[in-house]
C-alpha cells in the first residue's frame, strides 16, 4: 500500500500559521478535498483538505502548531493508487501553486483553482465556503473579516441549528464563539416565550438574544398569587414592537422646560366663551400645533427625517399627536397645520381623537408626520421622557399645567403663575443640545405671549 505524506499547499501570504483544529484523527476515512485541519491567522481561517483518498496512518502535527507551506500535516494510506485519485490530487496541487499572494486574491484564486477552503476568520455560518467554492463566495469571505469569530466545526454546529452566529456572545479568547456559547444561546432562544415572533432582532416581548441581553425572566406568577392572563391588543402589540424600535434605534436626549402660561390660559377661556355655541371647545393642545409649527419654521432640522446619511427636510407641516385609546395608543396626524387657524386645528384634533377612540383611523391619517404631541395633560403629571415616532426626529411632551410661584422682576415678588411642564425628546445624530434648547426656549415665549406666533 502507497503511503503519502500530505503537505500544506500554497497558502498565498500566509506562513507560520496556527493549527486551531484537528478535523481527522488516524484511521478515519478521507476523501479527496474532505478538509483535514484548520488553520488561522489573524486575518483568516483556512480548511486544508486532502488531496488524495485514503486512510489516515498518523498526524504530523498537533494543535497550535505554526504550520506555513511545505509543512507535513499527515501520513495517508492511499486507497486504491488510482489514476483518478492522483490525478486529481496532483491537479489540486498544481492548481494551488497557482494561488495568489495576499488574502484577497487568495481567496479569489482559491476558490477558482484549489481545493484550500478559505474563510474570512468570522465568516457567518451561512457563508461558510462549501467545497466547490465560486469566486462570488470568495468575495464574500474577504468581505466579512468583522464578523463572528469562529471556527468551521461551531460554524457548521450553529449552521445545522439555525443559529445566526453575529447574535451569539463568544466567551473564548478574541470573543471567539465556541460550541458551548452556541448551546447556550440556544437555551436561551428557547426559553423565551415562543409566541415572541423576532421582527430584526425586535419584538413585542423580545427574548432579548438579539441585543446580546440575557433572556427574559422566566417566573411562575401563579406561585405568588392568583393572576389573569390577558392577551395584548393588536395596536399595543404594534405599537410595542414600534416603541421598542425607536427606543432602541433612536439615540434619544429629552430637554425640559416650564412655561408661563398664565395669559394664554385666560386667553383659552375667553375663546372657549365666544364659541361656546360653535361646539368648538379649544383646550392647550392646539395652542401647542399652532406654536409648534412656527418653531419647525425656525428650526427646520426639527421637521426632518434621516434617510442613511441624508436628512430629508420637510417643507409640509403635519402635526401627529399621541391619543390614549381604550385599545391603546395611536398618532393621528393633523395636516397642513400651518394652514389653520387655531378654531380648525380645535375642531379637526378633537374629530381625529374621536375616530382613534373608535377605532375608525385609516393607515393614512397616521403617516406622513413632521413631529409629534404627546399631551398628558388632560391626566395629569409633570415632565416625562416621551418616545420619538420614527422616522420623526422629535416629539413634544407636554404634562399638566399647575399654579407655582413665581419670581416677577416686574413687580420684584413671587406671584401664582401657571405653569406648563414640556419635554422636548429628539434624536441626538440629527439635532444638537444646543438647538433643542432653543427650540423648547422659543416654544416658551410663544406660549407665554401667544402674540408672537403672529411675528
Ligand atoms: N394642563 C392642564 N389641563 C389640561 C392640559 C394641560 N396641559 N391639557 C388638557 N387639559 C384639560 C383640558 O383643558 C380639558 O379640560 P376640561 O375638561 O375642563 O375642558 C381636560 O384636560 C381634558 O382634555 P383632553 O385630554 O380631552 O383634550 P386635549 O386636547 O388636551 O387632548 C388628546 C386630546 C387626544 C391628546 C388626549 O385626549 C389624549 O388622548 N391624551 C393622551 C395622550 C397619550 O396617551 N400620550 C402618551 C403617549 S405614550 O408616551
Amino acid at each position: 500500500m502507497q503511503v503519502l505524506e500530505i503537505k500544506v499547499p500554497d497558502i498565498g501570504d500566509f506562513s507560520e500559521v496556527t493549527v486551531i483544529e484537528l478535523l481527522v484523527k488516524p484511521g478515519d476515512h478521507v476523501n479527496i478535498e474532505q478538509s483535514l485541519i484548520t488553520v488561522e491567522s489573524d486575518k483568516a481561517s483556512m480548511e486544508i483538505p486532502s488531496n488524495a483518498a485514503g486512510v489516515i496512518e498518523s498526524l504530523l502535527i498537533k494543535l497550535g502548531d505554526k504550520v506555513s507551506e511545505g509543512t507535513a500535516i499527515a501520513r495517508i494510506q492511499l486507497a486504491g493508487h488510482s489514476e483518478q485519485s492522483l490525478s486529481v490530487g496532483e491537479r489540486a496541487q498544481t492548481a494551488t501553486a497557482t494561488t495568489a499572494i495576499d488574502t484577497d486574491a487568495a481567496a479569489k484564486s482559491t476558490a477558482a483553482t484549489s481545493p484550500i477552503k478559505l474563510e474570512a476568520v468570522s465568516t457567518p455560518p451561512q457563508t461558510a465556503m462549501p467545497q466547490a467554492s465560486t469566486s462570488h463566495q470568495a468575495d464574500a469571505a474577504t468581505l466579512l473579516l468583522d464578523k463572528p469569530h469562529a471556527s468551521p466545526s461551531v460554524r457548521k454546529f450553529a449552521r445545522e441549528l439555525g443559529v445566526d452566529l453575529s447574535r451569539v456572545k463568544g466567551s473564548g479568547a478574541k470573543g471567539r464563539i465556541t460550541q458551548t456559547d452556541v448551546q447556550s444561546y440556544v437555551k436561551g432562544a428557547l426559553q423565551s416565550s415562543p409566541s415572541s415572533t423576532e421582527q430584526n432582532g425586535i419584538s413585542a416581548s423580545g427574548s432579548g438574544a438579539a441585543l446580546g441581553l440575557i433572556p427574559w425572566p422566566k417566573v411562575d406568577f401563579e406561585k405568588f398569587g392568583a393572576i389573569e392572563r390577558k392577551p395584548l391588543s393588536r395596536i399595543k402589540k404594534i405599537s410595542g414592537a414600534n416603541l421598542h424600535r425607536n427606543w432602541v434605534m433612536i439615540p434619544h436626549v429629552t430637554q425640559h422646560d416650564e412655561v408661563d402660561i398664565s395669559d394664554l390660559e385666560t386667553f383659552r377661556q375667553a375663546l372657549n366663551d365666544e364659541h361656546a355655541k360653535s361646539g368648538i371647545k379649544l383646550t392647550m393642545l392646539a395652542f401647542i400645533v399652532k406654536a409648534m409649527v412656527q418653531c419647525l419654521k425656525r428650526f427646520p432640522e426639527f421637521n426632518a427625517s434621516l434617510e442613511g446619511d441624508d436628512l430629508i427636510l420637510k417643507k409640509y407641516m403635519h402635526i401627529g399627536f399621541a391619543a390614549d385609546t381604550p385599545n391603546g395608543l395611536v398618532v393621528p396626524v393633523l395636516r397642513d397645520a400651518d394652514k389653520k387657524g387655531i378654531l380648525d386645528i380645535a375642531r379637526e384634533s378633537s374629530e381625529l381623537a374621536a375616530k382613534a377612540r373608535e377605532g375608525k383611523l385609516s393607515p393614512a391619517d397616521m403617516q406622513g408626520g413632521s413631529i409629534s404631541i404627546s399631551s398628558l395633560g388632560g391626566i395629569g403629571g409633570s415632565f416625562f421622557t416621551p418616545i420619538i415616532n420614527a422616522p420623526e426626529v422629535a416629539i413634544l411632551g407636554v404634562g399638566r399645567g399647575q399654579m407655582k410661584p413665581q419670581w416677577q422682576a416686574r413687580t420684584t415678588s413671587f406671584e401664582p403663575r401657571l405653569m406648563l411642564p414640556l419635554s422636548l425628546s429628539y434624536d441626538h445624530r440629527v439635532i444638537d443640545g444646543a438647538a433643542a434648547a432653543r427650540f423648547i426656549s422659543y416654544l416658551g415665549q410663544l406660549l407665554s405671549d401667544f402674540r408672537r406666533v403672529t411675528l
